[in-house]
Parts: C-alpha cells; sequence; structure tokens
C-alpha cells in the first residue's frame, strides 16, 4: 500500500504537496507557505522504516535538490512544524545523514517571528519569507488555537539540542508558563487564548481538533525527557482528570464516549480526530502508579472500542469524521457533512498503542478490517483517496491523497503488524504527525530547567 501511494504520488504529483488520485495531477493547498513536497517529507520516514530503499532514495534526492526553502507565503505554523520540522527531523534521527538535520534547523528559524507578541503565544500563520504573522482569520478575535501553540514542544526541543541554539526551547518553555499561570474553568483548558492578553477567549473545550494534540504532548514531552519533564506530567495528570471528570461520558448502549464542552454544555460528539486519545491514555496508563494503570487501560480500551464501533458500523467500515451520541443515534454520523472519511490515522493509531500496551489481538484484527476497507473502498487507479459518505458504497472518492496518510495511516498500520522492538516505545515518542523522535536517555541540554 505504501508502495503503491508512493509510486503514484511520484509518477503524477512530485514536487506538489500532495496527489490527486482521480485527475492524476497534484495539488498545493495553502497550508503551506508555498513550501512544496509535503508528501516527500512526511513519508521519508516511513518508506525508511518500511525499508523501501529504493523508494526512499527518491525522496531524498529530491529533498537534496529540488525542497527550496527561500518561499514567500503564508504558512500554519503548526502544519510546518509538525509534517516539515517532524518528517526531517526523523529521519535524520533514523539515518544520521545531516541535510534532513540542516533543512530541519533552517526551517526551525523561519518559524520564529511567529512568537514575537506581546504574550509569547505564536500566531498561527507565518509568512515564511517576511516573517509578518496573523491570526487565522474564522478563529474568535484574533486567538492562537491550544492545538497550535500547543503541538511545538517535541520538535523545538529537539531543534535545540542539535543546533545547540536554546532559543526554540525557550519558546516552548514560555508557552508552557503562559498556559500554567492561566486559570483554568473546571481544570479544562480551552482552544482560544488570546496572544495578545493571555487570556481565554471563549470556552470551547475539545479533544478532538483544536485542541487534541496539546494534550498528547504533555505526556510525551514527560516521556521524551526520560521522565524528568514532572510538570509536563503533572499537567497532563491534571487535564485528564478534569476531561474524565467533565468529558467523558457512558452512552445507553454502554459505549465510552469524550464529549465536547461550550461553556459548561456538552455536545455528545466526538471527532475522527478525537479518537487518538485511546492511544494516548494508553500510553500515559503504563506510567500511572499502580493503582492508577487499570484504570486508564481500561478507560483507553473503551475510547479504542468506540471508536471501532464508528467503523463497524459504517457500510464501508471506515469511520466518519464526527459521530454522535444523541436522539438514539450511538457511534454515528447524523449530519451529512460529518459523514466523510479522508485516510485519518487516529483509529488506527490508538490500535497500535492498544496492540503493543494489551497484546491483545482483536486489535490486529480491527487493523486488517481497516486495510480490507481501504483496499476495497479507497483505492483508485492512481493512489488513495478519501471518501465522501462512509454509509454509502460504492463511495465517492474525494480525489485526495493526504500526504498524512504515507505518514502516519499507512505507518501506524505497520508498526500493529510488527515486533515491539520497530521503533519500541521505550526508545521513541512519536510527534503528531507519527514521527519518531528519540527518547533522550543521557542527558536532554534542552529541558531548560
Ligand atoms: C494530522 O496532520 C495530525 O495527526 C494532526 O495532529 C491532526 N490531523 C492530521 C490527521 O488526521
Amino acid at each position: 500500500m505504501m508502495k503503491f501511494a508512493w509510486d503514484n504520488y511520484k509518477q503524477y504529483a512530485l514536487g506538489k504537496n500532495e496527489l490527486r488520485p482521480l485527475t492524476k495531477n497534484g495539488h498545493i493547498g495553502n497550508m503551506f507557505g508555498g513550501l512544496r513536497g509535503a508528501t516527500v517529507v512526511d513519508a521519508l520516514d516511513t518508506l525508511y522504516i518500511m525499508e523501501l530503499e529504493e523508494e526512499f532514495q527518491e525522496a531524498k534526492k529530491w529533498v537534496e535538490n529540488s525542497f527550496d526553502l527561500n518561499v514567500n507565503g503564508e504558512a500554519s505554523l503548526f502544519e510546518v512544524n509538525i509534517r516539515y520540522i517532524g518528517g526531517l527531523l526523523a529521519t535524520y534521527y533514523l539515518t544520521g545523514e545531516e541535510v534532513f538535520k540542516s533543512k530541519a534547523l533552517e526551517l526551525g528559524e523561519k518559524l520564529l517571528p511567529a512568537f514575537n507578541t506581546p504574550t509569547g503565544i505564536p500566531r498561527g500563520v507565518i509568512n515564511l519569507g517576511s516573517g509578518m504573522s496573523w491570526s487565522w482569520g474564522w478563529a474568535s478575535a484574533g486567538s492562537s488555537i491550544l492545538a497550535e501553540f500547543g503541538t511545538l514542544h517535541l520538535e523545538f526541543l529537539h531543534l535545540s539540542e542539535l543546533s545547540g541554539n536554546p532559543v526554540f526551547a525557550e519558546k516552548v518553555m514560555n508557552i508552557r508558563k503562559v498556559l500554567n499561570r492561566i486559570e483554568k474553568p473546571q481544570g479544562l483548558y480551552p482552544n482560544f487564548l488570546s496572544p495578545v492578553t493571555g487570556n481565554w477567549v471563549q470556552h470551547h473545550v475539545s479533544i478532538g481538533g483544536l485542541g487534541d494534540s496539546f494534550y498528547e504532548y504533555l505526556i510525551k514531552s514527560w516521556l521524551m525527557s526520560d521522565k524528568k519533564d514532572t510538570e509536563a506530567k503533572k499537567m497532563y495528570d491534571d487535564a485528564l482528570e478534569a476531561i474524565e471528570k467533565h468529558l467523558v461520558k457512558k452512552s445507553a448502549g454502554g459505549l465510552t464516549y469524550i464529549a465536547e464542552w461550550r461553556g459548561g454544555v456538552l455536545e455528545h460528539k466526538m471527532g475522527h480526530l478525537a479518537c487518538f486519545s485511546g492511544g494516548m491514555i494508553a500510553l500515559g496508563a503504563e506510567h500511572a502508579g499502580e493503582e492508577r494503570k487499570q484504570h486508564y487501560v481500561d478507560l483507553a480500551a473503551e475510547i479504542t472500542n468506540t471508536c471501532h464501533e464508528s467503523y463497524a458500523r459504517s457500510d464501508t467500515k471506515l469511520g466518519p469524521e464526527a459521530f454522535r451520541f444523541d436522539a438514539g443515534t450511538e457511534a454515528m454520523a447524523t449530519r451529512l457533512s460529518e459523514r466523510y472519511y479522508i485516510l485519518r490515522p487516529e483509529v488506527v493509531e490508538s490500535y497500535m498503542y492498544m496492540w503493543r500496551l494489551t497484546h491483545d489481538p482483536k486489535y490486529r484484527e480491527w487493523g486488517w478490517e481497516v486495510v480490507k476497507a481501504l483496499e476495497k473502498h479507497c483505492r483508485v487507479e492512481a493512489g488513495f483517496s478519501g471518501i465522501r459518505d462512509v454509509y454509502s458504497t460504492p463511495p465517492l472518492h474525494d480525489n485526495m491523497q493526504q500526504s498524512f496518510f504515507l505518514a502516519e495511516t499507512l505507518k501506524y498500520l505497520y508498526l500493529l503488524f510488527c515486533e515491539d522492538d520497530v521503533l519500541s516505545l521505550d526508545d521513541w515518542v512519536f510527534n503528531t504527525e507519527a514521527h519518531p523522535l528519540p527518547i533522550n536517555h543521557t542527558n536532554f541540554k534542552t529541558s531548560v530547567q
């Protein structure tokens, strides 16, 4: 599947950001500020791990000869960080090849002006040429997004570690400081924060889109520091406790889910994005005290089961973008606009963590169901495509092979069927785009004590 996805991207879209597999051309999009080759950089480490040597060399050659960082356009700070910097750092750590390190550092420098705000909380959009930055037009009152400014920590610590320049680590430690200081409603972290005043802009809390990877990076920061960053662990533990108290619910049919919260009112909806949380809670469970461990293993298993149900209840056996638990609905989309599947990884990501934690064969069986469904419904003549409605067969295709399909979905599926020592969780943490970063077992200079 990886070879098929890569070969078609290479044939029809090499150098563009993503492949359009029906029309057999490339897609540039507007998230990367003129940077190209998102699929190349996202795919590098997956090709390497899968020992697709020839294909890895093709991707490396493109990075060496054609990856131009002198661009002038508006980029998402978050997306450039998780896909490009994450992909380059991981490939550097896996291969030791300097080109990946130098490109990661060069790109990291270009992101720094986004932090020039009164609080040091970065804005979401940056022009990679001029360094000017903005908030997203759609974000309330010029706010920055929790899942965006809260998902820089892992990569930025490595940028400081590799460059010897503490500036990257200082930027993310300052974000930590602002978040620690501010009062949290019921212990929860709202999704929108003003980079000017450092106050929450509105009280929407979500473990799915806009919030998700902030929580993930807390537990992973602690693990990546070889458990020295106890501040991150405490923030994770406290946040999870508040989430459990206020957002975790059980449906009439016995399915555990994590609701969203709007100023105290619950919306009984779970996004596909929120399904990463089964894996995150599983990862944290391993390191919870003896008395809490079983509790978190059970919670992770229940959430992963609910996400599996969202797949099992569809005609395609792929899950919708969001599913609901209201008016008699259980784990199904009720709105037309929430029925699509864009090759997202979060559910197989949780299967992978649950497999490594429990070795219960059902997780491999569930992963194999996804493989079969992808082959049946998403494979088209020239690559893999998202689908517009998981409840309708044969599905209509959206003509997009997302770069995260190669970075994440296929990598997590592969790891689900590998031995545990392939990218052992004792030695690596995965950034939110599934790019592996090493745990520092010796002395992480950049932890900025
Ligand atoms: C990826 O880019 C990352 O996993 C991110 O954290 C969320 N969205 C996509 C995949 O769904």
